[in-house]
């Protein structure tokens, strides 16, 4: 498939001209972003979350195991990701191998921003990527087989490179992310483009899980909605083309160890966490082998170069950040 949009600059005024690139750091990008959502005034109550379950926790190695396993998805499951932009698997982790994650996750948010995330409503949209590269263990997790084949066999293609990490913390309190498709953020020249969402917890509905309009196609309803780079414009116009519409939207509890897979065309969102703990996912996105970065990176494909640092718009996106994920080298 050819990318079909990243267009989003040819409509300018000055609330809608997104054509220069994004100049901060991620974090800042998240601060700005999720400022664009709808919140209703917070008049609900945050709830506690129930205690995470007490299970062993695997070594390292036998993470790293697990990880290798391959996941065999049904013709079923494969095409009812290709009409529906999106599927959940459950077991895809064991409850362990999550757990784990959940704790190396929460050390390196504490150690970002200075502040245990599972404490007090801060009420902030947390990020972190580009943790791989210096971190064994979540070399693990993010480039692992079982993530990439599930990936590649979704996507139907022969073989895919990593795009980037993301460590999400929704913190207590922190409201919603706004209506989008990832089309709008990865400056690539295909759609062939998938980001497994693994919630690092149990994930029920009050946590604000990640939740799809489908089928795939309903993105063409709100071609016409135009992009705007404040106020939740653009969020209330998406909302309100899928009410007329009668759009579907999949909003259900994540258990321990299920994961979601989105396509770049499938639009998605996240109601706010009314609990107290933070709700982490590590969201990874991966590509066709093969594809190039855009001609015009706009500002919404935030801090791109970091993610594929001396790739130039138009050039075959390959950095050596980007490494083939499916199929795993012989060594
Ligand atoms: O975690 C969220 O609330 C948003 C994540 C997201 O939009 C994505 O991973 O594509």
């Amino acid at each position: 498939m050819t990318n079909s949009n990243n267009d989003l600059s040819s409509k300018k005024s000055d609330a809608t001209d997104i054509s220069e690139p994004w100049d901060k750091d991620n974090q800042a990008w998240w601060d700005w972003y999720v400022t664009l959502a709808v919140n209703k005034v917070k008049d609900d109550k945050i709830i506690n979350a129930d205690p995470l379950p007490d299970i062993e926790i695997p070594s390292d190695d036998q993470v790293i195991l697990e990880l290798n396993e391959l996941y065999n998805l049904t013709e079923d499951q494969i095409n009812f990701f290709q009409k529906n932009g999106f599927i959940k698997l459950k077991k895809v982790f064991s409850p362990g191998a999550v757990l784990k994650l959940r704790t190396e996750l929460i050390d390196l948010l504490r150690q970002e921003f200075k502040v245990d995330p599972d404490k007090g409503a801060h009420e902030r949209f947390l990020s972190l990527e580009m943790i791989w590269p210096d971190n064994p263990l979540l070399r693990a997790y993010v480039l692992s087989p079982r993530l990439g084949q599930i990936s590649a066999d979704l996507l139907k293609v022969p073989a895919v490179r990593l795009y980037h990490d993301n460590v999400l913390a929704k913190q207590a309190g922190c409201g919603r992310t706004p209506w989008h498709y990832d089309d709008h953020h990865f400056p690539l020249d295909t759609n062939d483009v998938v980001t497994a969402w693994v919630p690092a917890q149990p994930t029920p509905i009050e946590m604000g899980p990640l939740s799809f309009a489908y089928p795939l196609s309903v993105h063409e309803l709100v071609n016409a909605v135009t992009f705007e780079k404040t106020g939740t414009g653009y969020d209330r116009g998406v909302s309100e083309v899928f009410s007329k519409n009668n759009v579907n939207v999949n909003e259900t509890a994540f258990e321990l160890g299920e994961v979601s897979f989105h396509h770049n065309l499938n639009f998605h969102t996240a109601s706010r966490n009314r609990t107290n703990r933070s709700r982490v996912a590590l969201a990874n996105t991966y590509y066709r082998d093969g594809a190039r970065v855009i001609n015009a990176p706009t500002m919404v494909s935030g801090d791109w170069q970091k993610f594929m640092p001396n790739v130039k718009p138009g050039e075959i996106a390959a950095s050596p950040l980007n490494p083939i994920c499916w199929p795993v080298k012989n060594k």
